[in-house]
């Protein structure tokens, strides 16, 4: 078979205003437009973006149009991107994706194929969770010409992705879908990762930018490679803002000088810096702390002042026995009228102990239900919708 050759991006998350920054939202556009100039410079046969093309379902009217701008390159070069829909992007009708495909700089996957070369493609938007276990997974047979089928969605898939709030199995997808499966393209994962699932490869791109503190691979790229002896993926490497992530602990004495000599340890030009301040509340206001990360280079500055906490008293909790705990909040509960989504979230958070380390993923996670659930009520749900019509809203096919 030809060489096929496809860069593989994933959550560029356009739009986003990352610790309120305009210079932020800059650096995602240009992270996107990176990934397209690798696409023009590689003379890629398609682009795939597995989701979260942009970061909110109602993106900015600028930030639309940039995208669309960001994809001219490769109409002129007769690239055809390829996208599906995000969580973040999702919306309950037509998508910005649709707005794209109709100037004709983007087209959608489903679960017909569409043929890059001897590859067939497949996509399958990001499932809400509530349909997760009965939505349908099965793609179409792929054409005879076909030598190789890859699938883009975007979800957090195991063994690939570990206790980070609802994670469904890859072997799952993959038996779900039907067809002998070569690939499996990931996004929603803002970091690079792979595996090998039941003779299926299964990777995630990563994001073309960092959307967090704790997201050190991001800013990177796939290009995939598909010959006769398989699909072989390269990563490459984005230019993108460094950040410094650190934290100044302050005693009981440290003012203004203990901070400035901190901040003088990291090499802040140009950089996104991210501090905590943790210990003493100290003579140093956390504005001030900003001010003097900008004087040292900073380009933006995020600062959490996490100082004068005061620790739980963990015994005297564990003392009363947790089923006695859970016991008594069920009972308040059951006093008060809340609605299964907020029952849903106070689930979530007391049995999941995986909280302390992904409390962010879980706030995601409560912030899209939150989101579906404002819409399923106030939004553009259509006459279709029935009370438990949560399908009826699911993505087109
Ligand atoms: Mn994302």
């Amino acid at each position: 078979m030809p060489r096929t050759r496809i860069l593989h991006i994933s959550d560029t998350h356009l739009g986003k205003r990352q610790y309120g920054s305009d210079i932020r939202r800059e650096d995602f556009a240009k992270a996107f437009e990176q990934a397209i100039e690798v696409a023009v410079e590689r003379d890629v046969d398609a682009v795939i973006h597995t989701g979260d093309l942009f970061d909110d379902p109602v993106p900015s009217l600028p930030t639309v149009m940039r995208a669309a701008d960001a994809l001219k390159p490769l109409e002129e070069h007769g690239i055809p991107f390829y996208g599906i829909v995000g969580n973040h992007e999702r919306k309950n009708d037509e998508q910005w994706l649709d707005l794209l495909r109709r100037t004709s700089a983007a087209a959608r996957l489903g679960k017909e194929p569409t043929m890059v070369g001897e590859v067939a493609l497949y996509g399958i938007d990001a499932v809400r969770p509530s349909v997760w276990d009965n939505i349908d997974l099965e793609l179409e047979e792929p054409p005879a010409e076909a030598a190789w089928t890859i699938l883009c969605m975007h979800e957090l898939l195991t063994p690939l992705v570990h206790g980070m709030g609802r994670v469904y199995p890859a072997s799952e997808v993959i038996d779900r879908a039907g067809i002998d499966l070569d690939g499996l393209a990931l996004g929603d994962l803002h970091q690079p990762a792979s595996s090998v699932v039941d003779g299926t490869d299964v990777w995630y791109a990563s994001a073309t930018e960092r959307g967090g503190k704790d997201q050190e691979e991001t800013g990177v790229v796939q290009l995939l490679d598909i010959d006769n002896s398989g699909i072989h993926r390269r990563q490459i490497e984005l230019e993108t803002r460094p950040f410094a992530v650190f934290e100044i602990a302050f005693g009981e004495d440290d003012g203004a000088t203990h901070a400035r000599d901190v901040l003088e340890r990291h090499d802040l030009e140009g950089a996104v810096a991210k501090i905590e301040l943790s210990g003493e509340r100290a003579a140093v206001t956390a504005n001030e702390v900003t001010q003097m990360a900008r004087e040292a280079g900073a380009a933006v500055v995020s600062v959490d002042d996490n100082r004068g906490r005061v620790d739980l008293d963990v015994e005297s909790i564990e003392a009363m026995s947790l089923q006695g705990l859970d016991g008594a909040i069920e009972e308040k509960l059951a006093d008060e009228d809340f609605s299964t989504v907020a029952l849903d979230v106070d689930q979530q958070v007391r049995k999941a102990d995986e909280l302390d380390t992904n409390v962010n993923r879980v706030a995601d996670t409560f912030a899209e239900s939150l989101r579906d659930a404002q819409r399923e009520a106030f939004d553009d749900a259509g006459p279709e919708e029935t009370p438990e019509g949560v399908e009826s809203l699911e993505v087109d096919e």
